[in-house]
């Protein structure tokens, strides 16, 4: 872990609150779901907070995001109110899987693996032809590398030459398959260099310095050279692949340890210590600035509650 990237100390000390308030909005989503107040099923994305946190400030207020069925670091690591999170998971017709918010430059979570992709890059080839100064970047996971759909769009991206960011989490598995049993080389990044010509980079997905830095010169990369990016960030998802994944059983107690001394929170801890930018009430602080937030998102979904009781009571009449 070296500390040469061009994170201010200001900018990584909203990362280190970032990541924490992801881990705490999948806390509080998960309890929710077992209150049975969200319905269908939900992906959690603990153990990959550095990306969503990094992404979040390395990309500007203009900038487009459109996400795969694993949103939740993305959204709230663009600091979105987890007011108008919950009250789309909980009400909304939508939900997790189907989040949308333009106002805050999400296009889109999508359920159907790769289905964002080519949306995506659609958006990113409009974008260029209608000069619009904004970036596009779309995120999937490494099971996602083996679709049919995946590769349509890496060679249509390179052959049209598309400005557009590929942001691959490299989480390990598809569900409960192995990266090393789904894919025949599992060296992503290099594999799109080879295949289609497009410029990549592997990082640290727990390491939001490295986060930060690698998107951060994809969208100079794609301003400037208009053409497509793409970023393989090796992660490890704590949390199962669904809420209903409990035992996991998949995944090797060595794996797991490895990974545990890589989390992300740990490392930007780290990372503060080593800038002397951790004080004894940083934690204190973040976190009851959090509880805050939480404490203001369930009283309106509260308040919620009595409207939708009151329209759903009234449309029985
Ligand atoms: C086209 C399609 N095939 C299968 C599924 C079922 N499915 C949902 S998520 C998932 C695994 C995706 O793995 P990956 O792309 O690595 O993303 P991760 O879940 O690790 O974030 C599968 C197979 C689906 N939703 N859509």
């Amino acid at each position: 872990m070296t500390d040469n990237t061009s994170m201010t100390d200001a900018l990584l000390l909203e990362g280190y609150k970032r990541m924490i308030k992801i881990r705490r909005f999948e806390q509080l989503v998960e309890s929710l779901y077992t209150e049975g107040r969200i319905k269908g099923t939900l992906h959690l994305s603990v153990g990959q907070e550095a990306i969503g946190a990094g992404v979040g400030l390395a990309l500007q207020q203009s900038d487009i995001l459109l996400l795969s069925h694993r949103p939740d670091h993305y959204i709230i690591g663009r600091d979105i109110p987890f007011t108008e999170v919950l009250t789309e998971f909980i009400y909304g017709t939508g939900g997790q899987m189907h989040f949308f918010s333009t106002a805050h430059g999400i296009y889109g979570s999508y359920s159907i693996v790769g289905s964002q992709l080519p949306i995506a890059t659609g958006i990113a080839l409009a974008n260029e032809y209608q000069h619009t100064p904004r970036g596009i970047f779309c995120t999937f996971g490494d099971g996602t590398t083996t679709e049919g759909i995946f590769h349509e769009t890496m060679n249509l991206a390179a052959l049209k030459s598309v400005p557009i960011v590929y942001l691959c989490e490299n989480n390990q598995y598809a569900q409960s398959t192995s990266v090393k049993v789904h894919s025949a080389n599992t060296a992503l990044a290099q594999k799109v260099s080879a295949m289609y010509g497009i410029q990549s980079a592997k990082i640290d997905g727990n390491d939001i310095m490295a986060v930060y830095d690698a998107v951060s010169t994809a969208k100079e990369y794609i301003t400037t050279e208009k053409k497509p990016y793409f970023i393989e960030m090796a992660t490890f998802r704590h949390s199962g692949h669904s809420i209903n994944d409990k035992d996991q059983s998949y995944k090797s107690e060595g794996e797991e340890y490895y990974w545990e001394q890589k989390d992300p929170l740990k490392m930007a801890q780290k990372q503060l210590q080593m800038r002397k930018l951790l004080r004894e009430d940083t934690e204190l602080k973040i976190e009851a600035e959090i509880n805050k937030e939480i404490h203001v998102a369930l009283e309106s979904l509260a308040k919620d509650k009595e409207a939708y009781t009151k329209l759903a009571n009234s449309s029985n009449e």
